[in-house]
């Protein structure tokens, strides 16, 4: 460790505010969580007596802040009301479906607004005690819309970003939202807002010409003298880390044992996504279904695997997607499975990242098939996992990952008839037409990576506000090197 980690009192040059803190408890001790985000943002967290301010995990009251991996981490305490309303209610189950293009019906509840607001003022007045004169804050995501503008009021020379990580959605939309101008401007607050896409940032401006008395030009928004800039960041992974996982001699072998359970001489299909609503599993399931049914294949030449993470457990519309998709799972099998054979593997369980991307490398067919999806990064790591060019991406077009992806095969999730068809296409897709396509894809995970998100980001921000063209030092790039 270097000396100019931090130590313990001393503020931050560089401090991100997220929900979660980027470590998590086991029976050891704390440990890194894994994660792109995570990665791309350690280095120059480490490089500038960063802090990261965030909630452990579990409702609690007080955890003293400690240095983990050179970082110092600042717990924020949240209580079990807090974690339901701020939460569980106000954060997914209003504003998570809200900007998924209201895939499920967002509530409004003021009992949950409220909390939200008391939860982003204590992010705020941790952030803006732990941050030095001048220091960069880097504020993530939906659960902390206000805490920009909260901390634009408590600490005036602070340099203020913000990034969603989800869509942000059509006027028509966020006009439902009984707290619209309320959230607009605690985002303004920010010198840098960031979104996944043009979309994204595009809505906003409109939103804020909208609904606020400011006004935007071009990717600019004139706050009372202060500009805000606006624009997309579209997120990637750690494409070089993949990419090794993907060669290492284990993960190739326990690919090949994958395919061996499953059947050589089936095409492999694969599906990989948090328990949400938002990732068209259903919707995917049932194509499957379509498929077996039309009777052009059966089980003996196709099989799915599909790896749903448990998520956001507690909350109503995530017991219900779970039923559902457990139904159909059981549906399908009952009715096109043999005694050894099964269309469907489920398995409701995180897999180690190094099992992940065996199956990635397993895979003859991904299934990334979202309503709505800031941008999906499984779509990217399936890309960087495949070494020999081939396979074939069946990617939803309402995710970020298709403005990319273009050599990807699109599909609408809600259609299911044509989602059936295209996933035959895939199918049968020669080896030529694959590698075309898989190589371009690759080439375009490759020149972008979460590393350059990053390097974007701080750039964007240190020219940004107050300090003039790369005034503060995080414009360093965050590695040396492309990784
Ligand atoms: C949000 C936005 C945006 C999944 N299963 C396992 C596992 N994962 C990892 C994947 C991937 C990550 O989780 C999921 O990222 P996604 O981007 O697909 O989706 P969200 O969780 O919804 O993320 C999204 C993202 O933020 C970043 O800005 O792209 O649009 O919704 O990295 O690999 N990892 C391991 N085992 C698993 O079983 N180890």
């Amino acid at each position: 460790m270097s000396d100019e980690v931090q130590i313990k009192g001393e503020q931050g040059e560089l401090v991100v505010v997220a929900n979660r803190l980027p470590v998590h408890r086991t029976d050891s001790g704390w440990e890194t969580s894994p994660g792109g985000l995570v990665s791309a943002l350690m280095p120059i967290l480490q490089r500038r007596r960063g802090v990261w301010v965030g909630w452990a995990g579990t409702a609690t009251s007080e955890l003293a802040a400690f240095t983990h991996d050179g970082l110092y981490n600042v717990p924020v305490p949240l209580s079990e009301e807090e974690v339901r309303d701020y939460y569980e209610g106000f954060s997914n189950s209003t504003l998570w479906p809200l900007y998924h293009d209201a895939c499920q019906q967002p509530q409004f509840h003021r009992h949950w607004w409220r909390p939200y607001v008391a939860v982003n003022e204590r992010f705020a007045e941790i952030a803006a005690r732990e941050a030095a004169p001048g220091a960069n804050v880097l504020v993530q995501d939906y659960h902390l819309q206000l805490v920009p503008g909260m901390l634009r009021q408590a600490r005036p020379d602070l340099r203020i970003g913000f990034f969603l990580h989800i869509p942000f959605p059509p006027v028509e939309l966020f006009a439902q939202l009984p707290w619209r101008q309320r959230i607009l401007e605690g985002l303004l607050g920010a010198d840098v807002v960031g979104f996944q896409s043009r979309n994204g940032a595009q809505n906003f401006i409109r939103l804020v010409n909208r609904y606020t008395q400011y006004r935007g030009v071009g990717s600019s928004i004139d706050v009372a003298g202060r500009p805000v800039q606006v624009r997309e960041f579209p997120i990637s992974i750690d494409y070089t880390n993949i990419d090794r996982l993907a060669a290492d001699p284990a993960t190739i072998q326990r690919a090949a044992e994958i395919r061996a359970e499953l059947g050589e001489n089936r095409t492999v299909m694969l599906g990989v996504d948090r328990l949400d609503y938002t990732k068209g599993i259903d919707q995917r399931l049932r194509a499957l279904h379509e498929i077996l049914r039309a009777g052009r294949h059966t089980v003996r030449d196709l099989v799915l695997v599909q790896v749903s993470v448990p998520s956001r457990e507690k909350v109503d519309e995530y017991i219900e997607i779970r039923e559902r998709i457990e139904t159909l799972v059981g549906h399908i099998n009952g009715e096109f499975g043999d005694v050894g054979k099964m269309p469907v593997h489920y398995l409701r369980r995180s897999l180690p990242l190094e099992e992940l991307v065996a199956y990635y490398v397993a895979a003859d067919v991904m299934l990334v098939t979202p309503l709505r999806d800031g941008m999906n990064l499984v779509a990217k790591e399936y890309c960087a996992s495949r070494r020999d060019d081939t396979g074939v991406l069946v990617l939803s077009e309402f995710t970020g990952s298709a403005n990319e992806l273009e050599r990807a095969v699109l599909v609408n999730p809600h259609d299911i008839d044509g989602m059936a068809a295209t996933i035959e296409r895939a199918i049968a897709m020669p080896r030529a037409e694959q590698v075309r396509r898989m190589r371009s894809l690759r080439q375009r995970v490759r020149r972008r990576t979460v590393y350059d998100w990053a390097d974007d980001f701080t750039a964007v921000l240190a020219a940004a506000g107050t300090g003039g063209p790369a005034g503060g030092a995080v414009a360093a790039k965050t590695t040396g090197e492309k990784r």
